[in-house]
């Protein structure tokens, strides 16, 4: 039957974007954040690169304005289950920022910082690539206070917890050192698509 097999198909591609547990949020973009909502103007705002590279750099607001532009233009998910389809987002791909810092062949992790605190890990490979920037515009609007802007890290592959808002540096290490949720029982990946939401998935 024709209509039974378009409907299937239909739903099998839906399947295909939504990863395990995750249901459509639709048009809103709920905020979770662990801590005080800090108001940073972008003339106060910097972001270094620092650790294990060649040479350790900080952008102010002007400065990585003159990086080349890069976008993401997909979806997001949430470990607490929502998942967002089709969110723009301009800024510059981490690859940029690490051309100009030179990452060390021992650098293996990254240790994303923001200026409240708040920090998470991810393994270098998971930030090469094409796989994560650096943004400010959400939507051709700049990104709300609320999202971590002035400037957040993104890395859309990952669940949400590993994208920093507010982010202020990016620290190459060696080894691997758990974040915040990464300290309180996360995964220390979080590969939605592999459902890794809690230590032991
Ligand atoms: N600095 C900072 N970044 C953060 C968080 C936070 O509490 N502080 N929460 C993380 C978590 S758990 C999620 S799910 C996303 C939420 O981003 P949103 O509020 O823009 O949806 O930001 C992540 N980045
Ligand atoms: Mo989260």
């Amino acid at each position: 039957m024709p209509v039974t097999r378009g409907f299937v198909g239909k739903r099998r591609g839906h399947e295909r974007r939504l990863p395990p547990g995750q249901y459509d949020v639709g048009g809103s973009w709920p905020v979770l954040t662990a801590e005080a909502t800090p108001r940073i103007a972008p003339d106060q705002w910097s972001l270094t690169v620092d650790g294990l590279v060649e040479r350790p750099s900080t952008w102010s607001w002007d400065e990585i304005h003159r990086l080349p532009e890069s976008t993401y233009f997909g979806d997001i998910h949430c470990v607490t289950t929502w998942s967002k389809f089709d969110v723009a987002f301009k800024g510059v791909s981490v690859d940029a920022l690490l051309e100009a810092a030179g990452p060390m062949p021992e650098a293996a992790y990254v240790l994303a910082h923001s200026s409240t605190g708040y920090t998470t890990n991810l393994p270098m490979e998971d930030v090469v690539d094409g796989k994560a920037w650096v943004v400010w515009e959400y939507g051709g609007k700049p990104l709300p206070r609320e999202h971590g802007g002035p400037v957040r890290l993104l890395v859309p592959h990952l669940y949400f917890w590993k994208s920093a808002k507010w982010v202020s540096r990016l620290e190459l290490m060696a080894h691997d050192r758990p974040g915040f949720w990464e300290q309180n029982g996360y995964h220390d990946r979080g590969d939605p698509w592999l459902e890794q939401r809690y230590q032991g998935d």
